[in-house]
């Protein structure tokens, strides 16, 4: 049962190369801390990500919602990632035909595949997406979360999507890092990691249908690995003092479910 294993017991069974790194990231700075940083300013994005950094083990961007792109940007961050060791994750959600999937992620002006070693995909177009991932140009490694449950309120994903999901993810164990749900799934699998947005611990919703649950909740009842955390911390007057808190909550609760 992966719920009860540890990171670093996990790490020897990852089949990806990047979910395997992030373990060793997650046990090395003792995060479980995934930051949304859906800021719309360059500048602002570099300055956020240096000052979170020592607290994360991957930022989460939306690189198309910044309104001042340019891809000088993408140097200095991935200096940061390094710096601080932890992982560029784009949540492009890739959803189309695999042909133009592999255009999105390797080509336009974001050449996602360039400097991502992370990226979502939805499930819903079936195995093209992956295949294209797998195959466009771009970094040597690299490693996919496949979505397989939504925090939105009244999303449209049934019972039988999630089991399918499931199990394309499993059918591509050297490329998917994880799957981002709201429950523990896939228990017996414990090479996957489980990615959780939607987790704040002033709110319990927004007013655009996100819904969102404690640090301890996603890690002691909905079985969460890594908590993917925005606006909590980004509306924080301290985003560094408020990353660090949020951090150590999500770490007690993961000592506190191995152990249990
Ligand atoms: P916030 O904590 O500010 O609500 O941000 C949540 C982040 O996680 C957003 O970047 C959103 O795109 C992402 N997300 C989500 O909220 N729910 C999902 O089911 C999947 C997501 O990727």
């Amino acid at each position: 049962n992966r719920l009860i294993l540890s990171f670093e017991a996990r790490a020897k069974l990852a089949k990806n190369p990047i979910s395997e790194q992030l373990f060793k990231i997650m046990r090395c700075k003792q995060t479980t801390l995934c930051v949304a940083v859906d800021i719309l300013n360059s500048t602002d994005l570099l300055n956020f990500a240096e000052r979170v950094g020592p607290h994360i083990c991957a930022l989460k961007t939306h690189i198309d919602i910044l309104e001042d792109f340019h891809p000088n940007l993408l140097q200095p961050l991935q200096e940061i990632a390094k710096s601080h060791n932890f992982l560029l994750f784009e949540d492009r959600k890739f959803a189309d035909i695999g042909k133009t999937v592999e255009y999105q992620y390797s080509k336009g002006l974001y050449k996602i595949s360039s400097w991502a070693p992370l990226v979502t995909v939805h499930s819903l177009m079936g195995r093209g997406v992956l295949d294209a991932i797998k195959t466009s140009e771009g970094l040597e490694k690299r490693g996919v979360f496949l979505l397989a449950e939504a925090s939105a309120a009244g999303n449209l994903i049934s019972d039988n999507y999630v089991k399918e999901t499931i199990k394309m993810a499993e059918e591509y164990p050297e490329l998917i890092a994880g799957v981002v749900c709201q429950n523990p799934l896939f228990l017996n699998n414990p090479g996957l990691i489980q990615l959780c947005p939607g987790v704040q611990m002033e709110n319990k919703q927004d007013n655009l249908g996100q819904r969102y649950n404690s640090p301890l909740t996603v890690v002691l009842e909905k079985g969460a690995d890594i908590a993917v955390v925005g606006r909590g911390i980004t509306q924080s007057s301290d985003p560094a003092c408020a990353a660090e808190r949020y951090k150590k909550m999500l770490w007690d609760a993961y000592l506190q479910r191995i152990e249990s």
